[in-house]
């Protein structure tokens, strides 16, 4: 399935999930040539990587798709409230076969480097085999979570057992039965794989280090009575996540924390924890994410639940978050995870003072010199987001300078669209992108870059570069928007929000915070006032100067 090597075409997209995929969709209507890089052996992206058991969106999945195709809407069937890894990518190659993109996409290709040349404004991209394309638009579709990270502790090759990654899950599955297993990390992954994994395995040892408030996902099987009320609806659920905060077809609360008594306050948590899901955060008061006194009842709230849950007292007190507010971190959706602790072969292991430090030939050690032992040791250790997966490319301007070299202070961008000294550089869902929802993020992105390729054409221009004044203006306004909001906090632990997860990145917000409307707004208002933000040249007359 793989095309022709050596190519020239005027769009070289990486990546071949969510972004990648709608962006090759969008080149095709615009007529441009095009080719799709992927490191998998199919699309998909993250939902290619992440196999693990238990491993399914947090989104509802009737907005964790594509909006453009009302053909697609209209005959994809969704199985449940949350799609599990494999629907969505089945969903994905079905995207893909309808639209026939397949000879346009190559896979097993990982891209190493890219260098513009500014006198012919072409692009060399070479990948991992050596391969090299040319293009005039390189546009990245690398996912925001696509560079996973496991701690560097000492005499990894010392044990003998067998280490699994969450984000890189062995192809052909892996056999947990009657093992002793170790799981590392408490984000949205462990605690999908925790209760999914409890039942297979003889022991489940589980190392937290910071806890998590998980709100349950209430999933649940969709049949086709579901599915058509969705349908009829989608009008109305488009229209509501793209006003979202967050892109989800949620509505506004519309009563913030003093509108009610303690008791009244109790009955609306109660009532959205019941329904499940983003409802608990959005539908319950409007002011959770921006006022502390709300915020620390719906931290309470939660801390209550966990602990009517579990039964063992001193693990669900350690299984409490303390010390940082709800969404100070992103927070998880739980399908039973709480409930996993009361298994017998489960047990909670806090390492939040006393880390793990080595590996031994058994097992683990911390620092101070508990072992414990495990036949396999899984990591859900989190990624170098957004950044990490741009940064291992090497990307060199005319000049020969590196976009890394650039972000060693923080990712600078327009919109999260490009960055000031990178011309025809495209990014969807790029660093200070809206955080939200995000097939609906890039999908946005994927549309905006379609009209700004399609007006440079009309226009004959072909090189577009983010201004610096533009780059500072929207880092500015990421940063205003960012400390109205208690996310702030994230910063003491280690948010990977703000690229506080990883040892020497730069903590700088990653994103966007101010909601879907208001980032269409600050795009529209760009596009309206000729693409301000953005210089757009022809490279005839460039060449002329
Ligand atoms: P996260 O949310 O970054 O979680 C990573 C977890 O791994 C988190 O609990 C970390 O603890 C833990 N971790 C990382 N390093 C260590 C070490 N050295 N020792 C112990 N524990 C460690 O990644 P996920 O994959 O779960 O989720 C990422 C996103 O995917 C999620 O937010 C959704 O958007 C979907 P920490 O909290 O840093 O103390």
């Amino acid at each position: 399935d793989n095309v022709a090597a050596g190519d020239t075409v005027d769009a070289l997209v990486v990546g071949a999930g969510f972004s990648g995929i709608r962006m090759l969709i969008e080149l095709h209507k615009l007529g441009l040539s095009a080719r799709v890089l992927d490191a998998g052996e199919d699309v998909g992206g993250t939902w290619h990587w992440n196999r693990y058991p238990g491993a399914r969106t947090d989104s509802e999945s009737h907005i964790y798709c594509l909006s453009f195709s009302q053909e697609i809407l209209d005959t994809w069937d969704w199985k449940e409230r949350y799609p599990q890894w494999t629907e969505v990518g089945d969903y994905l190659k079905f995207v893909t076969d309808k639209f026939d993109l397949r000879p346009d996409i190559q896979f097993n290709t990982r891209v190493v480097s890219a260098r513009h040349d500014s006198t012919t404004n072409r692009w060399t991209v070479v990948t991992h085999t050596g391969q090299t394309f040319t293009c005039t638009y390189l546009i990245t579709g690398l996912g925001i979570l696509s560079l996973p990270v496991v701690p560097e502790w000492e005499g990894r090759d010392r044990f003998r057992g067998e280490i699994l990654l969450t984000a890189d899950w062995p192809k052909e599955g892996a056999d947990l039965s009657g093992k002793r297993v170790a799981l590392v990390g408490t984000g949205a992954t462990g605690i999908q794989v925790v209760p999914v994994v409890a039942e297979e395995v003889a022991e489940l040892t589980v190392f937290q280090r910071t806890p998590n408030y998980a709100v349950p996902g209430q999933n649940y099987e969709l049949d086709d009575a579901k599915r058509a009320q969705i349908r009829a609806d989608y009008d109305s659920i488009w229209t509501k996540a793209r006003n979202h905060v967050f892109g989800f077809a949620l509505s506004p609360a519309g009563r913030m924390y003093d509108d009610v008594t303690d008791e009244e306050r109790e009955r609306i948590f109660e009532e959205n924890w019941q329904r499940g899901g983003w409802e608990f955060l959005f539908e319950t008061f409007d002011d959770i994410v921006i006022d502390r006194r709300s915020n620390d009842a719906a931290a309470e709230f939660i801390r209550n639940k966990i602990r009517s849950i579990v039964t063992d007292p001193d693990t669900a007190e350690l299984l409490c978050p303390k010390g940082y507010p709800y969404v100070g971190k992103r927070p998880p959706l739980a399908h039973g995870y709480y409930e996993a602790f009361n298994r017998d072969n489960v047990t909670l292991v806090d390492v939040s003072e006393d880390g793990l430090a080595a590996f031994t030939e058994t097992g683990l050690r911390t620092r101070d010199g508990r072992e414990f032992e495990a036949d396999v040791i899984i990591f859900a250790t989190g990624f170098d987001a957004v950044t990490g997966p741009f940064e291992r490319i090497d990307i060199r301007n005319g000049a020969g300078a590196s976009l890394k070299e650039q972000w060693d202070e923080g990712a600078s961008t327009h919109l999260g669209l490009g960055a000031p000294g990178f011309p025809n550089l495209l990014m969807i869902s790029g660093p200070q992108c809206l955080y939200a929802n995000f097939p609906m993020v890039s999908e946005m992105n994927v549309e905006w870059i379609g009209e700004l390729l399609g007006s440079m054409r009309e226009k004959g221009l072909d090189s577009v570069e983010v201004t610096a004044e533009a780059a500072e203006a929207w880092s500015a306004h990421l940063d205003e928007v960012f400390q109205m909001t208690v996310l702030t906090d994230g910063a003491k632990v280690g948010s990977w929000y703000l690229g506080a997860n990883i040892p020497g990145k730069p903590q700088k917000i990653l994103f966007y915070f101010g909601g879907a409307a208001a980032y269409t707004a600050a795009w529209e208002r760009t596009r309206d006032n000729d693409f301000a933000g953005f210089t757009l040249t022809s490279s005839d007359a460039e060449s002329k100067e």
